[in-house]
């Protein structure tokens, strides 16, 4: 039995699951998406996530087709359908078919799909011995450009950012503004640790208002670490005592090498396992609970 696919509404078998060559997310690179976890029949943040789509829809000027709670139930009904209790949600909202050129206009109906699957996570050893990774050339996209805020189906930006990344050996590439200031990684977003202070770029700079961050920084100020958000430079990463990265995908992820400078004691320090056990322990109880 395959994958029960949300579709417009519906849900199709996956091998029914199509959408059009005239759809202009798949021409343009023109939609939004979410990547959602399910930790033991408990859909992670889901309404943040629910409510950053929105965010990212009203930027684009696409309207979704649905209201936010109608869209948290097809969630977990998708999640239901395919009996998941652990795995990875992918909400994508396309402008939907409409003929060549541009014009967004000219596609009236928007295309909603939901994937409910499994996810694979970075080796275990990398949550135990830290991640090496690289600054790569390409620059976050400016902020007056396609400002990083919206989680849109282009990700070329970071794409060419990946590739440079695993030319250069690393699995993750740190990405810099045109400034020359720390943005994100092209996943994840980026924390240091200096002298027991917690600090990530602001969003301002460039980066997406990542769910993991949020919550990482909520679980810091319960744990009273001193957190702030303040623009950072390379020299700052290399002179970090900690560093770590914060995704859906990676969760907490702890970085122990940037282009080839160890960091700190050049494995994972203190706080960012604190961290990372807080995190795990939170993911089953911090959502919304799919099988009542
Ligand atoms: N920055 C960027 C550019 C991202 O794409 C994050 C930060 C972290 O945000 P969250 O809200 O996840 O803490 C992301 C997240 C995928 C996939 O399928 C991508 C992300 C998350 C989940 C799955 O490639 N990116």
């Amino acid at each position: 039995m395959g994958r029960k696919i949300f579709m417009n509404g519906k849900f199709v078998d996956e091998q029914q699951a199509k959408v059009s060559v005239f759809d202009h997310c798949l021409l343009y690179g023109d939609g939004v998406f979410e990547g959602i976890r399910l930790y033991q029949g408990c859909v992670f943040r889901l309404n943040d996530h629910i409510e950053r789509l929105y965010s990212s829809a009203k930027y684009i000027m696409l309207k979704i087709p649905m209201t936010p709670k109608a869209m948290i139930e097809a969630v977990c009904e998708t999640v239901r359908r395919n009996g998941l209790r652990d795995g990875y949600i992918r909400l994508v909202v396309t402008r939907g078919v409409g003929p060549l050129g541009l014009a967004p206009w000219q596609c009236k109906n928007p295309t909603v799909f939901i994937i409910a699957d499994k996810i694979t996570l970075y080796p275990a050893e990398f949550y135990e011995k830290g991640l090496s990774i690289v600054t790569v050339p390409t620059r976050r996209n400016h902020v007056e450009s396609v400002n990083p805020r919206v989680k849109s189906c282009n990700y070329l930006n970071n794409i060419l950012a990946k590739i440079e990344a695993s030319i250069a050996g690393a699995l993750e590439a740190l990405m810099l503004d045109h400034n020359g200031f720390v943005n994100e990684c092209t996943g994840d977003n980026v924390f240091l640790v200096k002298k027991g202070v917690l600090i990530t770029p602001p969003i301002y700079l460039g980066a997406l208002r990542g769910i993991t961050r949020e919550v990482v920084m909520e679980i810091a100020r319960e744990e009273r670490i001193e957190v702030r958000e303040q623009p950072f430079t390379r020299f700052d990463v290399f002179d970090a005592d900690e560093l770590f990265l914060t995704g859906t995908a990676a969760e907490v992820i702890p970085v122990v090498n940037v282009d080839k400078r160890p960091i700190g004691t050049g494995k994972p320090g203190a706080i960012t396992k604190r961290l990372i056990r807080q995190f795990r322990a939170r993911t089953a109880t911090d959502g919304v609970m799919v099988y009542q």
